[in-house]
């Protein structure tokens, strides 16, 4: 079990989404963590060791010890801090699976879609805007009538999901359509958990994240 004085750090990128899970799922949680951003240009040495596999970032050193993979993290997180509100994993082993899966479905399929959206133009977005929309969609599904992807409160598959929401805005502007429009429920999903300021103070402000996108593009499409 975590103890109060434990050493906590997340090695990461400010504008990564994989690194945003990491520390929305500390913040959730109410850990205190110290955040060392990586120069993925430049990787650290203990970067290179901690996650020697991948060499990626987000990575979770508790007490020196590495774990990587955002996922993983999330839910190490969550066991390792057991005594901790909110539980985020379900307590039904299928709810666990159902989690585990549409979080798989996030990285495997959204994950490459939102990404299409503001690195391509013309007739390719449009393509791309069709199959964000369609994924989207899933997830709209799964959303149903709940408030939360884990029922009454914030779970596990809604901390692997709102690194999204500061993306929104991102996705909107350049993919040129709005979310309410095609999926309501996750439109409004998404303002519930930006309201909360253990999510919202996790992640950076939409606004940054758009100035620093939109920089991006301004070399690439210069
Ligand atoms: C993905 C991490 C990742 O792609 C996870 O943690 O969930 N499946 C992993 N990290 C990127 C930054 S986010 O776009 C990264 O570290 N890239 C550096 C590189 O590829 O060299």
């Amino acid at each position: 079990m975590a103890e109060d004085d434990d050493e906590v750090v997340v090695l990461g990128g400010v504008y990564s989404l994989f690194s945003m899970r990491a520390r929305l799922a500390l913040s959730v949680k109410g850990i205190p963590y110290q955040n060392r951003e990586e120069d993925l240009s430049h990787k650290s040495p203990l970067l290179l060791q901690a996650n020697p596999i991948h060499k990626k970032v987000p990575v979770l050193i508790h007490n020196g010890k590495p774990v990587c993979e955002s996922l993983i993290i999330v839910e190490y997180v969550d066991e390792a801090w057991r005594d901790r509100t909110p539980p985020l994993m379900p307590s039904h082993p299928y709810d666990r699976a159902q989690a585990r899966f549409w979080a798989d479905v996030a990285d495997k399929k959204l994950f490459p879609a939102g990404g299409k959206l503001w690195t391509t133009k013309g007739r390719e977005l449009e393509a791309n805007r069709k199959e964000f929309i369609r994924v989207l969609k899933l997830f709209e599904a799964e959303l149903g009538e709940k408030p939360y992807f884990g029922g009454q409160s914030l779970g596990f598959l809604d901390v692997a999901l709102a690194v999204y929401c500061t993306w929104f805005q991102v996705f909107e502007v350049y993919g040129n359509f709005r979310i309410k429009d095609h999926c309501p429920k996750v439109a409004a999903w998404g303002n519930r958990c930006m309201d909360m300021d253990t999510v919202s103070k996790a992640l950076p402000h939409p606004n940054d994240l758009y100035q620093f996108v939109s920089a991006l593009r301004n070399t690439w499409f210069a």
